[in-house]
């Protein structure tokens, strides 16, 4: 039977790149995330490109009880997740800590650290019962540096690392491995939402330097699935050529 991979926020960006390299490798695929149709779209494209089992999960990491009621709902022959890739996650405004706004704040921390935590503590266990399984962390060079502005932001992604460094303790005992993914910029949804919908403002965040794609880090997740079982790679840090750190990027004017 093939392996299964669980990925949390399929709907765009790197969880739907994830999901479309697992779906290559031969994976049985658990796919998630609030937009239904999005979710129910990426299921038809990449059934179309592989053959591959997709199980659908529509529902929003932030909601203790939704989550609950979607993973509990996984019927049995779905329950053995060789790969929880918690990749559901945002960047809610950018500005200085003395104006944030609290619903963002708010946003930030519910799906990036306490979302992150819901899905594992109810996955973890099935993975810990039968001593096997990869957990990956989607955190971000902004979890490694904090740059202007983005404060909160940074420190859910702070906390992402640090929560990936204590599970890798506590899963220690079950050969459960456990990998951080450290991505720098990478041209997705994220900056549409992190400016509430403005994709002028979003598009200016990657003028003048090639920014990564959402191709990159599912090979970057993929290449540490698929190492041998004796192998963890505890961490990647993956960014474009042209950024040298979070805040330092080399940007060709006539580019772009
Ligand atoms: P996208 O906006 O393109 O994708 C984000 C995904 O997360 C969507 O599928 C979205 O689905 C899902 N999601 C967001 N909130 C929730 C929620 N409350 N419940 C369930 N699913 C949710 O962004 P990226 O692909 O770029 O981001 C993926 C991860 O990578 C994030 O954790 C982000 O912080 C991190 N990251 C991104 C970088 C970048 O430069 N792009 C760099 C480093 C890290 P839906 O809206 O349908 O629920
Ligand atoms: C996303 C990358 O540098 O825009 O985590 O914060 S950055």
């Amino acid at each position: 039977m093939s392996k299964i991979a669980l990925i949390t926020g399929a709907t765009a960006g790197f969880g739907e790149a994830i999901a479309f390299e697992f779906a290559k490798n031969g994976y049985r695929l658990i796919i998630t995330g609030r937009r239904e149709e999005r979710l129910k779209k990426v299921k038809t494209r990449i059934e179309k490109m592989h053959s591959c089992k997709i199980l659908c999960l529509n529902f929003d990491v932030r909601d203790l009880r939704q989550t609950k009621k979607a993973l509990s709902s996984i019927p049995s022959e779905w329950q053995k997740i060789d790969v929880l890739v918690n990749n559901a996650g945002l960047a809610s405004g950018i500005s200085p800590i003395q104006e944030g706004d609290f619903e963002d704040w708010d946003k930030m921390i519910d799906t990036n650290v306490k979302g992150l935590l819901y899905v594992t503590r109810l996955i973890a266990p099935m993975m810990v019962k039968r001593r096997s399984g990869h957990i990956i962390n989607i955190a971000s060079i902004a979890g490694k540096e904090v740059y202007a502005n983005g404060n909160v932001y940074c420190a859910t992604k702070f906390a992402v690392n640090a929560l990936t460094k204590a599970m890798r303790i506590d899963m220690l005992p079950y050969g459960i491995r456990v990998t951080g993914i450290c991505p720098g910029m990478a041209e997705t949804e994220f900056s549409i939402v992190r400016f509430h919908g403005d994709k002028e403002k979003a598009k200016a965040v990657y003028n003048g330097f090639q920014p990564l794609t959402a191709a990159d880090i599912a090979d970057a997740v993929y290449y540490a699935v698929s190492r041998p079982p004796h192998v963890n790679i505890s961490e990647i840090v993956i960014m474009p050529s042209a950024q040298a750190n979070a805040g330092t990027v080399l940007r060709t004017p006539t580019r772009r």
